[in-house]
This record gives C-alpha cells, sequence and structure tokens, in this order.
C-alpha cells in the first residue's frame, strides 16, 4: 500500500474558493487501487505553508507527497519540474507579507526537480481527457515556496519519499464570475504560460 500525501490550498487574494482544494479532496473520494490518502489545505502564507506540510509529512509518513496550487491563467493542468530557491511576491501572502527577492532556505541549493515521473503524469491526465502539460515555472509565489520547501524535506532527510507540485487552472464559475484580471490572462497555448502570482 502507497501512502499519499495530497495538498490543496485555501484561498487566496480575494477569492472564495481555491480548486486545487476543490481537486484534492475529489481526489480522496476515491484514492487509486494501491494507495491510501491523506490530504492536508495548507495556508497561502510564506513559511507558515512549509511549517504545515512538514507537520503533515510527519504526522502520515507519506511515501508520496503531491502538493497542489491554482494557476488561474494556465490553460489546462500543469505538472511542474522544477522548483526555485526564490520568493519574489507580486501580491502580499494571506497575513499580509510580501517577500521580493528572498530565498525560500538561505543557502538551499538554486532548484531542486520533481521527483514524480512529470511526463507520464502528463500522458495519464491527458489520456483521461484533459489538457495538460510539463511546466518549467512554479511561478515566485506560495506555490513555488511550497515546492521548494518539500523538495528541500525530501533532501534533508527522507530520500524514500517522492514529491512534486501540480497547477490547476480556475473551475469554469471562476472564469464565468469574472475573477481573472488582466494581468493574469495568458493565452491559451502560449509556449510558457505563468501563474497568476
Ligand atoms: N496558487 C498560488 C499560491 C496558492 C495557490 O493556489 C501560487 O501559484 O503560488
Amino acid at each position: 500500500m502507497t501512502h499519499v500525501l495530497l495538498t490543496g490550498f485555501e484561498p487566496f487574494d480575494g477569492a472564495g474558493v481555491n480548486p486545487s482544494w476543490q481537486a484534492v479532496q475529489r481526489v480522496a473520494t476515491t484514492p487509486p487501487d494501491g494507495s491510501s490518502l491523506t490530504t492536508a489545505m495548507l495556508p497561502v502564507v510564506f513559511h507558515d505553508a512549509i511549517a504545515r506540510l512538514r507537520a503533515a509529512v510527519e504526522e502520515f509518513g507519506a511515501d508520496v507527497v503531491i502538493c497542489v496550487g491554482q494557476a488561474g491563467g494556465r490553460p489546462g493542468i500543469s505538472v511542474e519540474r522544477i522548483a526555485i530557491n526564490l520568493d519574489d511576491a507580486r501580491i502580499p501572502d494571506n497575513k499580509g507579507t510580501q517577500p521580493v527577492d528572498e530565498p525560500v532556505v538561505a543557502d538551499g541549493p538554486a532548484a531542486y526537480f520533481s521527483t514524480l515521473p512529470v511526463k507520464a503524469c502528463v500522458a495519464a491526465v491527458r489520456e483521461a481527457g484533459l489538457p495538460a502539460s510539463v511546466s518549467h515555472t512554479a511561478g515566485t509565489y506560495v506555490c513555488n515556496h511550497v515546492f521548494y520547501g518539500l523538495m528541500h524535506l525530501i533532501a534533508s532527510g527522507r530520500p524514500g519519499v517522492r514529491g512534486g507540485f501540480v497547477h490547476v487552472p480556475y473551475l469554469p464559475e471562476q472564469v464565468e464570475r469574472g475573477v481573472i484580471r488582466s494581468s493574469t490572462i495568458t493565452l491559451a497555448g502560449s509556449p510558457d504560460p505563468v501563474p497568476t502570482t
């Protein structure tokens, strides 16, 4: 039995929902065969989010950890390949903190790669009929921060754990309600769409 920890985020930037949490809850209702699934909601707060993630990993002892976040302007599901050691927030987090040009981990390596099979993940999502691609930027906001924190946690003493990050786009109703701001719109088909923040 593979123990999987799936995390999503609370809403941020004035939104009432975060589709990452809805996606995670949906998966939890039907765990894949041979796996047991635990979910945790992370705050959209620099450093607090990594602390919550670390506590969940310690509590559940997961074999695989997949963190999920919203990247509203993207046209499909993005399986992130790389986390960088940089916090550079365009907007404040949910506690009002807005780090600019700061490392996630002082003296940490510049970047970590996901240890998920990113291309196989994309192929599986496409097979299920949804648009998906490998992404080479998780941004520089709380999602990249958590992704880097996860991979640093694994590198610092949990070598058997596989970890990675997935961005999901807006829910249809978020788009219908007009939550997309001009700064977040990304052209469908753009080779390197950026996250919302
Ligand atoms: N998306 C933000 C943080 C939380 C979320 O769901 C991001 O892409 O950094």
